[in-house]
C-alpha cells in the first residue's frame, strides 16, 4: 500500500530576491530570523527575468503556508511591489545596495508605492535586511508567545551589549 505523507507546509517566513547576487545582504535576514528561531525559505525570484516564477510564487505564497514575505532588490527593484500586488500577505521590501546609485534607486522604486497595495520597506542594504528578519518575527509573535519571549530577550541581550564608556 503506497504510504500517503502529509502536505507539507512552508515555513513562515519567505526570502525572495531578484538575484543571487542580493544573497550577501538578504543573509542578514536570514542569519536574524536564525537567531530568533523561526523558520525560513530562500529562493531567487526576478520581477523582469523569471515573470513566471514571480507570478506563481505570489499567488500561491498564502497556500503554501507563509505568513509573512521578505522581498530584497536592487536597482528598477520592481519585486516587492510587483509580490505584494499578487498576495495579501504583509511584504516588507529590503531595498539592496546597487553599484551605481548605492541604492537610492533600490529604495525609491520600493518605497514609492502607490496607495492600496502597501510594501513596508526597510533600510538600504544589510540593516534593513536584518530589521526585515525582526519585524518579520515580530508580526509572528503577535499569535505566538515563546517567540515574543525570545524577540524580548534578544532585545536585552541588544542593550546590554552597549557600554556607556567609551572604554574598557
Ligand atoms: C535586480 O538587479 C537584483 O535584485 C539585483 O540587485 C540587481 C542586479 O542583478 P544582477 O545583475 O547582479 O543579477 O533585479
Amino acid at each position: 500500500m503506497a504510504t500517503v505523507l502529509p502536505p507539507q507546509s512552508s515555513p513562515p517566513v519567505a526570502i525572495i530576491m531578484g538575484s543571487r547576487s542580493d544573497w550577501p545582504t538578504m543573509k542578514h535576514a536570514a542569519e536574524t530570523l536564525d537567531r530568533l528561531g523561526v523558520a525560513w525559505e530562500a529562493k531567487v525570484v526576478s520581477a523582469h527575468r523569471t515573470p513566471q516564477r514571480l507570478y506563481d510564487f505570489a499567488n500561491g505564497a498564502k497556500a503554501a503556508g507563509f505568513k509573512v514575505v521578505i522581498a530584497g532588490a536592487g536597482g528598477a527593484a520592481h519585486l516587492p511591489g510587483m509580490a505584494a500586488s499578487m498576495t495579501d500577505l504583509p511584504v516588507l521590501g529590503v531595498p539592496v545596495q546597487s553599484k551605481a546609485l548605492s541604492g537610492l534607486d533600490s529604495l525609491l522604486s520600493i518605497v514609492q508605492m502607490p496607495g492600496g497595495i502597501p510594501v513596508a520597506t526597510l533600510a538600504i542594504g544589510e540593516a534593513g535586511a536584518k530589521n526585515a528578519g525582526i519585524l518579520a518575527a515580530q508580526i509572528l509573535a503577535l499569535s505566538d508567545e515563546t517567540l515574543a519571549g525570545r524577540l524580548t530577550a534578544f532585545r536585552e541581550a541588544q542593550t546590554e551589549a552597549v557600554h556607556e564608556t567609551v572604554e574598557d
